[in-house]
């Protein structure tokens, strides 16, 4: 059977797919006779299957031409799947601890087929809902980021390496458009996606889209998002010229110069339902909203999350279990994650000084002195980033169209409500107050605060 032209593939019409593909049949061992194929997704985008036997495994990844959580009423391009095995394929390569193996892709079916991650391998997600503690989560992930992170940037790379890059990434435009969509526009305006716990937040939600300082902020930190992937088309001379002058005087914003906008190589959507773990394994999926973009919008998604996961937990104490040692290691995690992706970024950085990166030459930045405030000066912006990113999708996860089950698994509406509204209250103070936080023991000492 050809499959020459794209169709959705079921059950059955997967299992003709598989066979007609060598480098997936071959992990099954060409056998169909006792194959298990389940469709298991559960996120918001993509179709899912288990494909199994004795023999084998592998995990397929199916896009439709639509948001799954929705429907057919939100078309959404398909091509997001080769930006996902693009990411995929890229992260590997520089991390493949933490990166899933790719087998196969196909980008008419838009399809990839990957390692199963096979069980006791959980959503993380899922895991902080049941109070399960990875000690090795803030050290893989601090890993995974500081090197998919730096090795994309201009402190490694060639600015001609880096546009060539940029420039593919723009393709995924759409994704991007549905990111400034629902984390940064729908949560500060009336939108028939939102959804929030009413009537309890029926004021909160209001409120944000009352609040004039919040909008600010949020409309900078669009602007960073934003300009990453429209960046390639700025390239002309005069937006260089406007933002020059902008950026001479407008100091407070923390640009860190026009090339640096897209920053790196991004996963786009690293909340906690983007890894699946174990206690000794972490394994980064998922990355169809790769694109050049801003570093901390990848931290501020795992730091955000780590923050959802905390503010949910009094919401699933019970009288066997409070939480609260729990909540002790979530915070331990955030601070872990922070301080340990710090210390691998720079290293990083140090031991490739005198490389091909073009960001800091090796001939202008040539003493210990302005090295070192070079890399405060970066390392700081970044944590200010991450800190607003990460608030932002806080925000977003509450008001928004997508929620996280980290509240939504809190049957008792008035108890989620709670939990919710503290989670909110301390999203708003870290975004609006991200750039007074000088490390993150202070934040985990706001959020200790607003108990
Ligand atoms: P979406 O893009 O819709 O969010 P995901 O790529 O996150 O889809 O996958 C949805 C679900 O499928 C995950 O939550 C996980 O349960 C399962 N899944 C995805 N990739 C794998 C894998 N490699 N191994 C095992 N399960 C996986
Ligand atoms: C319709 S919004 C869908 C969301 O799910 C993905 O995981 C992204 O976070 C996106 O914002
Ligand atoms: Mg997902
Ligand atoms: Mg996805």
């Amino acid at each position: 059977m050809a499959f020459s032209e794209f169709r959705p593939l079921h059950d059955n019409s997967l299992i003709d797919y598989i066979k007609s593909v060598p480098a997936l049949s071959s992990k099954i061992g060409n056998d169909f006779d006792n194959l298990f194929v389940k469709e298991v997704g559960d996120g918001n985008l993509n179709f899912v299957f288990i494909v199994l036997n004795s023999a084998g495994s592998f995990v397929i990844i199916h896009a439709l031409p639509y948001v799954r959580s929705i429907g057919e009423s939100w078309a959404m391009t398909k091509e997001r799947s080769y930006f996902e095995w693009l990411a995929l394929k890229e992260k590997g390569r520089l991390c493949p601890e933490h990166v899933p193996e790719v087998y196969h892709f196909d980008r008419t079916m838009s399809l990839i087929g990957m390692r199963y991650l096979e069980p006791p391998h959980i959503i993380l997600r899922k895991g902080l809902v049941a109070g399960i503690e990875y000690p090795l989560l803030a050290e893989h992930m601090a890993d995974f980021m500081a090197k998919t992170l730096f090795f994309t940037s201009l402190l490694f790379r060639t600015t001609s390496e880096h546009k060539r890059d940029v420039a593919e990434y723009c393709g995924n435009v759409e994704l991007c458009r549905l990111t400034e969509q629902v984390v940064f526009s729908d949560p500060y305006k009336v939108s028939e996606y939102n959804r929030w716990t009413s009537p309890y937040l029926d004021h909160d939600a209001e409120a944000l889209r009352e609040d004039n300082l919040l909008k600010l902020e949020v409309a900078e930190l669009k602007s960073k998002y934003y300009d990453q992937h429209s960046s390639f088309i700025a390239v002309c001379a005069a937006a260089i010229v406007v933002l020059g002058f902008f950026l001479l005087y407008y100091k407070s914003i923390h640009f860190c110069s026009f090339c640096e906008r897209a920053q790196a190589l991004i996963h786009g959507d690293l909340h906690t339902s983007s890894m699946m773990v174990t206690h000794e394994s972490t394994q980064v999926i998922d990355p169809e909203f790769a694109f050049y973009g801003p570093m901390g919008y990848d931290i501020g998604a795992f730091l955000g999350n780590l923050i959802l996961a905390y503010c949910s937990q009094d919401g699933h104490a019970d009288q066997k279990n409070d939480r609260k040692a729990y909540k002790e290691w979530i915070l331990k995690t955030i601070e872990d994650t922070w301080n340990l992706f710090q210390h691998k970024f720079t290293a990083l950085w140090d031991e490739h000084r005198n490389g091909a990166g073009e960001a800091y030459l090796p001939a202008i930045y040539n003493n210990p002195e302005v090295q070192l405030l070079v890399q405060k000066k970066y390392m700081t912006d970044l944590f200010h980033d991450s800190l607003g990113f990460g608030a932002a999708k806080m925000i977003r996860r509450i008001v928004g169209v997508a929620h996280v089950e980290d509240f939504e698994s809190i049957a008792d509406a008035a108890k989620r409500a709670t939990c919710e509204k503290r989670a909110l209250d301390l999203a708003k103070t870290i975004l609006k107050e991200r750039r007074k936080f000088e490390g993150i023991a202070e934040i985990v000492s706001a959020i200790r605060k607003h108990e």
